[in-house]
This record gives C-alpha cells, sequence and structure tokens, in this order.
C-alpha cells in the first residue's frame, strides 16, 4: 500500500496530529512495561517467563571473561574491570567493583622441569578477583544445559575400537618382546612411584621418597592421574584398578593452592578426559568437570586471556614473575583448547569454549609480525610483549593445538586450520634452518635476529608437522612430510652425538655445533618424551622401520643411564658416561615417553588416529562428530521415550 500525503494531515500517514500521537506513545510503552513487568509474577514454570527472563535472572559481570576484541582495555591498571561475584537468587543487582591490579614481589619457587612453557616458577601476583559467571555450574552438576551426555553415542561414532582388534599386539616376535620391555618399564616406574611416593606427585628415586612441587596448586597425585591411560592401554589392569580408586576417593579438588593453569589442565584435566573416555567410568567425568570449573576465574582479565598461575579456591589469577610484563605465555593460553572443547561437550556447558575461542579470536585478529606468533602477549592490551618466537618452550604446543583442534574437530574447524597452515608457512619461511653439515633445524627468533638453537621441546615439531601435512592445502603433502623426517632425523641425531644416546636439553647449530648442547646448564635430560613423540607419528605415518629402531636405541639408553634401583631418574649430563641422577621421576614420563614407546611398538589399531587425537601430555582425545552424536543421542532419546 502506497501512502499519500494530504495537506494538513501529519507525515505518519495515520491522520493524527503531534500531540495525539505522543499520548498514543505514552499508552503503548505504559502497556508494553506493565507486560513485561507481569512476567515477574507468573510462575516459574510458564514458558513466556523462561523465554524473556532466564538469561537475566542472576546477572553476572563477568568483566574481562566474556570480553573480546572490541571491549580490550588499556593497559593503565585503573582501567582493569574487576569481575563480580553474583549474590545467590534472582534480581540482585550486580555491584561493579573497580580494581587496579596488585604486583607482589616475586617468590622464590622450585625450578620447573615440566613443561615447554616454563622454566622457572617465581610467579608475581597481578590479582584480579574471580568473576562470577552465572553459568559456571555445568549441567553435569545442574541439568540446565543440554541434555546429558551419551558414552553410547559416543562409543557408537568411533570409527574402530579404541583398543583395536587385539590391543594393537604386533605380529612379528621381536616388536612384541620390545612393546614388552617397555610395559615392564612402566610397571617399574608404577610399583616404586607407589611404593614410596603414593598419592604425592612425583618420586625421587633415589632418596625413596615423594615430591609434591608447587605446580599443581595443592593438588596431588600428578603421577596417578598422568597415568591412568597409560595403564589401562597397557593392560596393566590391577594398577588401573587402583588408579582409579585414588582418584574416586582421594582426589581432592578442594585446594587453596597456587596452580600453573597450563599444567593442571594438560596434565590434571587431560588425564582425567582420556581416562573416561577410554572407560566411561563416570567418576572421571564428574572429577574432570568440577576441575574445569575451579579454572575458569582465570580468564577474568581484560581481554579473556587467561594469566599463568591461578589459586585453585579463591580464583585469583596472576602472571609468573619472570614473564615480561606481567605478560601471559602463548603456549600456556594456547594449550587450552583441546581440554576445553571436551569440558563443553561432558558437562553441556558452552563457557568452556566460549573462553578458548575468545582466545583463538584474539590471537587470528592481531598483527603479527612476519606471520609469526611472538611468545609473551599481554592479558590487559592484548598485544604482543615481547618479539621473540620459538617453536620450542613458551611458543610449542600453541602450534600443536591449531593443527590438532582442526583434527579433533572432525576437519571441520577451518579457522584452526588456516591458521596452523599459516604459521607454519611463517616458519618455515623464517626459521627453518639447514646447518653446514646438512642437518634440518627449526632455530628461534629475537626480534628479527636467529637464535641457532633448538630445544629438545621444539622437536615434538617432527610429529605434528608429519600428522599436519595430510591436509596441506596447497598439495605439498611430500613437503611437510619430508620437513617433518628431517626435523626428526636431527633429533635422533641430538641423541646419537651423546654419550649416553640421550638428547640434551637444548643443541646449537652454531660456533661449530651441530645438534650437540655448548653449555654446561644444556647438557641435561629429564625423561622428556619429544622426540620419542615424534618418532611414534613417524612410524604410523611412513612405516620407515628406522623409527622403531631409534625407538629401541632409546629405550637402551633409558635402561642403562636412566633406571636406578627405585624408579626412573633425569641425568645431568647426557655427554658424561658415568651419569649423575637428578632424583626425579617426572609424570610425563609415565604419561607420555612410556606411552609413547608402547605405540611404537603396537599396530596402528591401538589408539587409531582417525579416531583420537593426543593432548600435548599424550592423553587421548576422541575426534568430536558433532552430527553423529546428535544422531545418536537422539535415538537413544527416541527409545527412552518408546520406554516411558
Ligand atoms: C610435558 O608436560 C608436555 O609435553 C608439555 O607440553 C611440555 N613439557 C612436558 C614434557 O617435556
Amino acid at each position: 500500500m502506497v501512502l499519500r500525503k494530504l495537506p494538513g494531515v501529519s507525515a505518519s500517514g495515520m491522520g493524527l496530529r503531534l500531540s495525539q500521537k505522543f499520548v498514543f506513545l505514552l499508552f503503548l510503552s505504559g502497556l508494553v512495561t506493565l507486560c513485561f513487568g507481569a512476567l515477574f509474577f507468573l510462575p516459574d514454570t510458564v514458558r513466556l517467563k523462561r523465554i524473556f527472563l532466564s538469561k537475566n535472572e542472576n546477572p553476572a559481570v563477568t568483566v574481562g571473561s566474556d570480553s573480546v576484541l572490541s571491549k580490550k582495555v588499556p593497559g593503565d591498571p585503573e582501567h582493569q574491570r574487576a569481575g563480580l561475584k553474583v549474590s545467590e537468587g534472582a534480581n540482585v543487582k550486580p555491584k561493579v567493583s573497580r580494581k587496579p591490579s596488585v604486583t607482589h614481589g616475586a617468590r622464590t619457587v622450585e625450578r620447573s622441569v615440566g613443561s615447554r612453557a616454563q622454566d622457572e616458577r617465581s610467579p608475581a601476583r597481578a590479582h584480579e578477583p574471580a568473576a562470577g559467571d552465572e553459568r559456571v555450574t555445568s549441567a553435569a552438576h545442574s541439568g540446565e544445559h543440554g541434555r546429558a551426555y551419551s558414552y553410547e553415542a559416543f562409543k557408537k561414532c568411533l570409527l574402530k575400537p579404541a583398543l583395536g582388534k587385539n590391543q594393537g599386539t604386533p605380529s612379528d616376535s621381536e616388536t612384541l618382546q620390545r612393546r614388552e620391555k617397555v610395559k615392564e618399564m612402566m610397571k617399574f616406574a608404577w610399583d616404586n612411584y607407589k611404593r614410596y611416593a603414593w598419592g604425592q606427585n612425583e618420586l625421587r628415586p633415589l632418596t625413596r621418597n615423594g615430591h609434591i612441587g608447587n605446580m599443581f596448586g595443592g593438588l596431588r597425585g600428578a603421577s596417578i592421574v598422568d597415568s591412568l591411560d597409560t595403564l589401562y592401554i597397557m593392560g596393566l589392569m590391577e594398577e588401573y584398578e587402583e588408579a582409579k580408586e585414588w582418584v574416586q576417593n582421594n582426589l581432592d579438588l578442594i585446594s587453596n593452592g597456587e596452580a600453573s593453569l597450563f599444567e593442571v589442565n594438560i596434565r590434571y584435566v587431560g588425564g582425567l578426559l582420556s581416562a573416561y573416555y577410554l572407560t566411561g567410568a563416570e567418576i572421571f567425568k564428574q572429577k574432570v568437570v568440577e576441575l574445569g570449573e575451579k579454572l575458569l576465574p582465570a580468564f577474568n582479565t581484560p581481554t579473556g586471556i587467561p594469566r599463568g598461575v591461578i589459586n585453585l579456591g579463591s580464583g585469583t589469577s596472576w602472571s609468573w614473575g619472570w614473564a615480561s610484563a606481567g605478560s601471559s605465555i602463548l603456549a600456556e593460553f594456547g594449550t587450552l583448547h583441546l581440554e576445553f572443547i571436551h569440558l563443553s561437550q561432558l558437562s553441556g556447558n558452552p563457557l568452556f569454549t566460549e573462553k578458548v575461542m575468545n582466545i583463538r579470536k584474539l590471537l587470528n585478529k592481531i598483527e603479527k609480525p612476519h606471520g609469526l606468533y611472538p611468545n609473551f602477549l599481554s592479558p590487559v592490551s592484548g598485544n604482543w610483549v615481547q618479539h621473540h618466537v620459538s617453536i620450542g618452550g613458551l611458543g610449542d604446543s600453541f602450534y600443536e593445538y591449531l593443527i590438532k583442534s582442526f583434527l579433533m574437530s572432525d576437519k571441520t574447524d577451518q579457522e584452526a586450520k588456516k591458521m596452523y597452515y599459516s604459521a607454519m608457512e611463517a616458519i618455515e619461511t623464517n626459521l627453518v634452518q639447514k646447518s653446514p653439515g646438512g642437518l634440518t633445524y627449526v632455530a628461534e627468533w629475537r626480534g628479527g635476529i636467529l637464535d641457532h638453537k633448538m630445544g629438545h621441546l621444539a622437536c615434538f615439531s617432527g610429529g605434528m608437522m608429519g600428522i599436519g601435512a595430510e591436509d596441506e592445502p596447497a598439495g605439498h603433502k611430500q613437503h611437510y612430510l619430508d620437513l617433518a623426517a628431517e626435523i626428526t632425523h636431527t633429533c635422533h641425531e641430538s641423541y646419537s652425538r651423546s654419550a649416553t644416546k640421550l638428547g640434551p636439553e637444548a643443541f646449537r647449530f652454531d660456533a661449530g655445533a651441530e645438534a650437540t648442547a655448548t653449555r654446561m646448564s644444556d647438557r641435561y635430560y629429564i625423561l622428556r618424551p619429544e622426540v620419542i613423540e615424534s618418532y611414534m607419528y613417524m612410524w604410523r605415518l611412513t612405516h620407515d622401520p628406522k623409527y622403531r629402531q631409534w625407538g629401541w636405541e632409546a629405550v637402551e639408553a633409558l635402561e642403562k643411564h636412566c633406571r636406578v634401583d627405585a624408579g626412573f631418574s633425569g641425568i645431568r649430563d647426557v655427554y658424561a658416561s658415568t651419569v649423575s641422577h637428578d632424583n626425579m621421576q617426572q609424570s610425563f614420563f609415565l604419561s607420555e615417553t612410556l606411552k609413547y614407546l608402547y605405540l611404537l611398538f603396537s599396530d596402528d589399531d591401538l589408539l587409531p588416529l582417525d579416531d583420537w587425537v593426543f593432548n600435548t601430555e599424550a592423553h587421548p582425545l576422541p575426534v568430536i562428530r558433532k552430527r553423529c552424536l546428535q544422531e545418536h543421542s537422539n535415538t537413544q532419546d527416541d527409545e527412552q521415550t518408546n520406554l516411558e
């Protein structure tokens, strides 16, 4: 209908005067307010009320945690907005409190050897109170967010049985014997932990006692949680049952200690998640969701980039003292994605996914020098703090989680894929080098200047580039496979050039060095897995027997130099034929090193790579096949309804 403007009649075409229109609008807005107000008096069960009011019933101001780039607050602490605790009950107005960050003096904490990302633990605090979030309590507890997770549906969506046709038992006797040897090493490491350090975090095999450390915020039993899946896949069922029972009865999550968000995530969250997916035991699901919720306050920063350290009791978080200008570490906040996506899956709570997608969004948008991702980022401004780039410590598992996010999403997460391949391109252009002796290595980059060093931690990248080769967009699959093989070869060289046949913490390619450590402080080996991890992936991808051979050399070296009377220990100098032990059996030795060795000597159908993705602590997490899961859950719902 075309409205014609008549003389003396207002443009509305309704034939009303301005004053009449005003009265009419007043009446209309009064009516709307009245109707909306009436909703509050309806009983909770009325659908209309739930539709209009549910979201805001318990308003939580999640300052920073949900903020995205547009909400970025300048670096001035005055601008850091504090999150709010939500009062119980509906319609309680949130109080907005502004609190500048408080920087405390650095405290001396023990040297950490457990992380690619962290070499020192002396956190200086920058407090920001935990923000309340109306969605923190998950469906696993409240049943508010979607239907309960269906383990049955998950099992149906796997392409193959998790443990293979025959637990991955290899048919040739030599490989079988080697696999049995690795299993014996696991049992030996476990038995000694159990005997001398049960319930503590790690075993000190020389002094025959336990170690608690300060990475896990008062949580105990790191070796137990880290070992659950390894024991299970090796068929050490009695030991697995002991471990499960300990989790059930003794894993106390009510802790008030200061934890590394990264370490708790990769070891505890990762360990419990994979134990749940492999066994279906509800206790693991319950514990992991509860623990996941305790980590959420770390994201309450102006950008939503979490800080490195969190008090699991109060939710207060702060940055590592050694990280320049209160920055967060790329390999720490970039290594949460896999676990947090699964936390949302299991709990039905989308908050976990939102937190990591926010990190992704920021990293995708931010300008990158030469396409590279520096290792330090301010959680306040969302800007890079220093231009140090490394595929080893501080950066490493961020890249790993990009490609694995893509694989774990059943290859639907295109953003992760794109970011991964552009990062690889930038790394290849700027960091990948060939030594005079023909060894390919990945150097580090400090504001445009190359540091010709590769850390043991960086040796995981052979395996990573290998699994990434398949989906390389420009059809350069073989190129990436070759690069992966060359890097793995270089890392093997770092082992074979030492007296012990174990590799140093870092090796160099300058001043005449070729894959050897030049500094005393780089000569140690602490039972790390990365080189063996790459052998395992390269074996699966190529079936070149040299990878099994190299793995076996590592077993022999571990047995000869690291096995002591009461467990396995790291060594201080890989070039000394008379070794000095560091008296520590790291939990990742049980979780990663021995697991990767066991898989190396197993058939490929034990944890097949088209169904499982390993987190950075070697905990297998299943590929999420959304449509399939939905279909099977629907079928289950229908069956349920038919029964009723
Ligand atoms: C493990 O905890 C993980 O692999 C982490 O990503 C890096 N450091 C150790 C093993 O070296």
